[in-house]
C-alpha cells in the first residue's frame, strides 16, 4: 500500500480547555463544516488533551459539552460527520502509548507549542503536556486520517505525526500508517490576540479582552473590537501596506475570514478608511455571523442529555473504525492477546 492508496479521511479536534474563541472557529471549525460531504469527516472534542493542564473536573464535562455545542451550532452535522469526545474511545490512549515508544525525545524537545506553554516552568508542567503531540498523532492515525485541517499553530504537530508514521512504518517494515497532510489555508490560519498582534488568540489567554468568545453578545463583541490595539494609520491602498502592521493585518484577516473574502478584497473595499469606520463595520459583520451560532449553542446547552447522546453515538461509530486499526497495530508490534 502506498501513501496515495488510503481513502481520504479528515480528522481534527478542539480541546475543551476553555470556551471556544474566534480563532478556533475561523481557523478550524468553519473549515471543517466546508469539508463535510466532500470526504469522510471525523471531528473530536479532545478532552484527554485538555487535562494536560489542570481542569476543574466539575467544569470539564460541561466544557466538553460546550465545545460540542459550538461545533454543532456552527454546522457540524452528526449525520454527515462522526462527532465524539476522545475519552470515550480508549484506543486513542492505547495507540498514544505505542507512539510514545516510537517518537524520540529529541523530536519532542523541538515542539514550539510546548516551549510556549511551559515557558520558564518546564520542570513543573505535566509529562502529558510534553507527550501531547504523540497522543495527537494517535488521534489522527487511529483513523488513518489523511487530511488534518488545523490552524497554523498545529502545523508542527501534524508534521510530527508524519514523522511518527514514517518511523513506525520503517521500524516494522510496513506501510500501515498514511503520511497525513496538514490542511492550512485561507486568511484565518493564525488569528492574533486583539491586544498584542504578535501573540495568537487563545482560549486560555489571560485577559478576556484579548479574544472574541463564541458566546460573547453583540455589545461585548463591539467593545472588544473598539478597544482592539491598532496603529494610528488608515488602511492602506494595497495589502503590502500591512506587512509591518500586525494588529491591522489581523483585523483585516478576521474580516476576510468572516465574510468569505480574500484580505485583498477587504483592502480594496476599505482602502483609506480609518479605524472609526472599519472597526464598527467589523463588529457588525462579526455579530451578524456569530450571533446565530451563539444563539444555537445556548439552545443546545439547555439539553445536555441530547449532546451526550450525540457524542455517545459518534463514539460508537469512531470505535468501529479505530478498533481494527489498533488491533492490527498490536499485531504489527507483536503484542500478545489471548
Ligand atoms: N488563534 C488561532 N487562529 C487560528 N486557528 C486557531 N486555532 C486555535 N487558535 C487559533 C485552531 O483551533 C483548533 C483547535 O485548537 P485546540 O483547542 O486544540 O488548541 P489550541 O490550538 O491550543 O487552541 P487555544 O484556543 O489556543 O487553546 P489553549 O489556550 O487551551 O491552548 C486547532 O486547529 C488550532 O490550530
Amino acid at each position: 500500500m502506498t501513501e496515495n492508496s488510503f481513502t481520504p479521511r479528515v480528522f481534527s479536534g478542539v480541546k475543551p480547555s476553555g470556551g471556544l474563541q474566534l480563532g478556533n472557529y475561523l481557523g478550524a471549525i468553519k473549515r471543517w463544516v466546508d469539508m463535510q460531504g466532500k470526504m469522510e469527516t471525523i471531528y473530536c472534542v479532545v478532552d484527554l488533551h485538555a487535562i494536560t493542564v489542570w481542569q476543574d473536573p466539575a467544569e470539564l464535562k460541561n466544557g466538553t459539552r460546550e465545545i460540542a455545542a459550538g461545533m454543532l451550532a456552527a454546522g457540524i452535522d452528526p449525520t454527515q460527520s462522526i462527532l465524539f469526545n476522545q475519552s470515550q474511545v480508549a484506543a486513542h490512549a492505547e495507540l498514544g502509548w505505542i507512539f510514545n515508544c516510537v517518537a524520540r525525545v529529541g523530536w519532542m524537545n523541538r515542539m514550539t507549542q510546548f516551549k510556549d506553554k511551559a515557558g520558564t516552568n518546564a520542570e513543573q508542567v505535566s509529562l502529558g503536556l510534553y507527550a501531547y503531540p504523540s497522543l495527537m498523532a494517535a488521534d489522527i492515525l487511529l483513523y488513518h486520517g489523511t487530511h488534518v485541517p488545523v490552524g497554523d499553530d498545529q502545523k508542527q504537530h501534524v508534521e510530527l505525526t508524519r514523522d511518527i508514521a514514517t518511523k513506525f512504518n520503517h521500524d516494522f517494515k510496513t506501510d500501515f500508517f498514511p503520511l497525513t497532510e496538514p490542511v492550512i489555508e485561507g486568511p484565518a490560519m493564525r488569528i492574533m490576540n486583539l491586544r498584542e498582534g504578535t501573540k495568537k488568540m487563545s482560549k486560555s489567554g489571560e485577559s478576556d479582552m484579548e479574544r472574541i468568545n463564541m458566546t460573547d453578545d453583540a455589545d461585548l463583541i463591539a467593545k472588544k473590537f473598539k478597544k482592539a490595539k491598532t496603529d494610528p494609520e488608515p488602511l492602506p491602498e494595497t495589502i503590502d501596506g500591512l506587512a509591518e502592521r500586525p494588529e491591522a493585518r489581523n483585523l483585516v484577516d478576521i474580516y476576510a475570514a468572516l465574510d468569505d473574502k480574500t484580505p485583498e478584497a477587504v483592502i480594496a473595499e476599505y482602502a483609506g478608511a480609518g479605524w472609526g469606520k472599519f472597526k464598527p463595520a467589523l463588529a457588525d459583520l462579526a455579530v451578524a455571523k456569530l450571533s446565530p451560532i451563539s444563539t444555537e449553542m445556548a439552545r443546545l446547552m439547555n439539553d445536555p442529555a441530547e449532546i451526550d447522546r450525540i457524542l455517545g453515538d459518534g463514539a460508537e461509530k469512531a470505535r468501529a473504525i479505530a478498533e481494527p486499526i489498533l488491533q492490527k497495530t498490536y499485531d504489527i508490534v507483536g503484542l500478545l492477546r489471548s
